[in-house]
């Protein structure tokens, strides 16, 4: 059952205003039934986005933890499937680091699926007749830092906590292209946080192709 889930956003970053998955965050309802939706804002900073991320799973002790962040450039709001063990990042973070073709832990396993079920949010975002695309790369960035370390630590700590990301597209006041309206942002994190409620979780499960050679 997922009583409490912990949307994390992300601060402006890269010469912007606004972080259109800070202003989600802020609109978002405070229950959906009985689920308890716990919302934190989070530096767009290696430094300190995972200690933060982890101070609030440890205070809440959510059923679930989903992260928002905004990639501009895309036309759809994108659940993450995947996190990787990288950081190459393209700027430098908010507080004026550039890491480079860094691990994000040196002992890490090179990726991590998202505990969500990432195909029936979606799914749940299109009924609503708002743009959903699933993706396979939250980039190599603060927010697959996010991602990777928020699932590194769950893992690591034996945590029962279901977890995954979400990239939302530029909304209007943003003056970028594509945009897609707040509201509709809105209504899509809120649908996409109904199908975490009513479903399981959806790692991949079909059979291994290479273990069917033999
Ligand atoms: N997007 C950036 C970091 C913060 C955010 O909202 C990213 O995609 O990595």
């Amino acid at each position: 059952m997922v009583r409490t889930i912990l949307v994390t956003a992300f601060d402006a970053f890269g010469g912007e205003d606004i972080n259109p998955s800070l202003e989600i965050a802020r609109r978002l309802p405070h229950n959906i039934g009985d689920t308890h939706i716990i919302t934190s804002e989070i530096p767009t900073e290696f430094a300190l986005a995972a200690k933060v991320a982890r101070q609030n799973i440890d205070k809440h002790m959510p059923d679930a933890v989903v992260c928002l962040g905004q990639a501009g450039g895309r036309h759809a709001i994108t659940p993450e499937r995947v996190a990787i063990n990288l950081i190459d990042a393209p700027i430098a973070d908010n507080a004026g680091a550039l890491l480079v073709d860094a691990p994000i832990n040196p002992a890490g396993p090179t990726a991590y699926f998202a505990t969500l079920p990432v195909k029936s949010m979606v799914q749940a975002i299109r009924a609503h007749n708002i743009p959903a695309e699933l993706s396979t790369t939250a980039g190599t960035f603060v927010c697959n830092f996010l991602m990777y370390s928020v699932l590194d630590y769950l893992a690591s700590s034996d945590l029962d906590i279901l977890a995954g990301f979400i990239h939302v597209p530029y909304i209007p006041e943003q003056h970028q292209q594509p945009a897609v309206p707040l509201d509709d942002l809105v209504a899509g994190i809120t649908a996409a946080l109904g199908a975490l409620i009513a479903d399981e979780p959806d790692e991949p499960t079909g059979d291994s192709l290479l273990g069917n050679l033999h």
